[in-house]
């Protein structure tokens, strides 16, 4: 059975996008490698519940310690995975920390992924790869929906890396007849997303406020529009960028916008609460340059991969506010969160 079983290498396992992507991929039937970089404490929470001993029979996910920092470490996650597919999410992914750590979000978010290239053409030039490149590359002055032909304009250190990393793996197809493809992904969140991005920091401070058990949510700028849609769906459409006979580059969006503003509302709406009464704004968690405004365009996608959103706003609110009510009041969050998806398997 471990012979004919396809084999995926996910870097960034422990995040959002890797987590939801690991149980797409175990449900499928693939054996999952996933790299994970040590850390002091457990960063694991993300994929504890599909961890499996590796004396299970059905032993599928196996984890490897590396980093995107340490080109002998990923060139060694390839010997060992041999695999046939790879996703590259690993990444500094937040904006902001970006202007603090400029350095080190650079060296993982472009140079990891040119030395990630590089050791799949020496070790395993037939697999597919699959490159997070983000909505963040286009840099949002301009209002109207961004589609693959419209151009980059970055607005931050993790914005520049990611566009290097976006051309490195265009030209590591056109050079070396790589199956890569790059899914340009508007922002995608969930119940799983790091409690300080924008939704999920709003989605959280709903349910403390709520529950009594803080006062106050201190935010940014509230006029910026972004383009939402729930990263469970945003991982099936790179899986299936992947199963297609030639790579090429997708945008994966709502095709709708809406405001930090609006997302707000929205989140105190949910439990009954005037946003008003709660939010205040605080100068520290504005950008140095500020991303605008965000739509994206997914009809190619659509006609391509046959790949639409199904969450809209309302309904990421909902999800996401019942999520950290039941956090707060203690219940665990359910394994699958309730969407249709295929059981795992066994
Ligand atoms: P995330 O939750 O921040 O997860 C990032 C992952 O990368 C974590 O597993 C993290 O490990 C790992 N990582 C960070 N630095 C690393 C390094 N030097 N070496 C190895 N692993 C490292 O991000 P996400 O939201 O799942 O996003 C996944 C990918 O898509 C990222 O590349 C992001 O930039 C990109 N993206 C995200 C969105 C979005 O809206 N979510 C949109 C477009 C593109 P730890 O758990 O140990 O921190
Ligand atoms: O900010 C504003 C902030 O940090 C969204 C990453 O996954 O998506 C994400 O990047 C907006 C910005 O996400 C706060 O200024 C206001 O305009 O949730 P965010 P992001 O910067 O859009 C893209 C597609 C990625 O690729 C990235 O990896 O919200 N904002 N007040 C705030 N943002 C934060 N974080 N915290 C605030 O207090």
């Amino acid at each position: 059975m471990e012979n004919t079983r396809k084999r995926a290498l996910v870097t960034g396992i422990t995040g959002q996008d890797g987590s939801y992507l690991a149980e797409l991929l175990l449900s499928k039937g693939y054996i999952v490698y996933g790299l994970v970089r040590r850390s002091s404490s457990f960063n694991t929470g993300r994929i504890d519940h599909i961890y499996q001993d590796p004396h299970d029979e059905d032993y599928r996910l196996r984890l490897i310690y590396g980093d995107m920092t340490d080109s002998n470490s990923l060139e060694s996650a390839l010997h060992q995975a041999k695999p046939d597919e790879i996703y590259n999410l690993a990444a500094q992914s937040h904006v902001k920390v970006s202007f603090e750590i400029p350095e080190y979000t650079g060296e993982t978010d472009a140079l990891g992924v040119i030395v990630l290239l590089e050791a799949i053409r020496r070790v395993c030039p037939q697999a597919r790869f699959y490159q997070a490149s983000t909505s963040e590359m286009f840099g949002g002055r301009e209002e109207g929906a961004l589609s693959e032909r419209s151009p980059f304009e970055p607005r931050s250190p993790y914005a520049a890396a990611k566009v290097y990393a976006h051309h490195v793996t265009v030209n590591y197809r056109e050079a070396y007849g790589l199956h890569a493809s790059c899914g340009i992904l508007f922002n995608h969140e969930s119940p799983r997303r790091g409690e300080t991005f924008v939704t999920r920091k709003i989605t959280r401070a709903v349910a403390r406020i709520k529950r009594g058990m803080q006062e106050k949510l201190y935010l940014g700028n509230l006029d910026a529009k972004r383009d939402w849609g729930h990263a469970r769906e945003y991982v099936e459409g790179m899986w299936m960028m992947l199963q297609q006979d030639s790579p090429d580059d997708y945008v994966l969006a709502t095709g709708q916008t809406q405001t930090v503003r609006d997302f707000c509302e929205k989140s105190f709406a949910a439990v009954d609460l005037d946003w008003e009464k709660y939010v205040e704004i605080d100068p520290r968690y504005f950008r140095p340059t500020e991303v605008d405004y965000l739509l994206g365009n997914p009809s190619k996608a659509k006609a391509k991969l046959g790949w639409s959103a199904a969450t809209d706003l309302a309904g990421l609110v909902t999800l996401m506010v019942q999520a950290d009510l039941d956090e707060v009041d203690g219940k665990p969050l359910p394994k699958q969160e309730g969407y249709p998806w295929p059981p795992l398997v066994p």
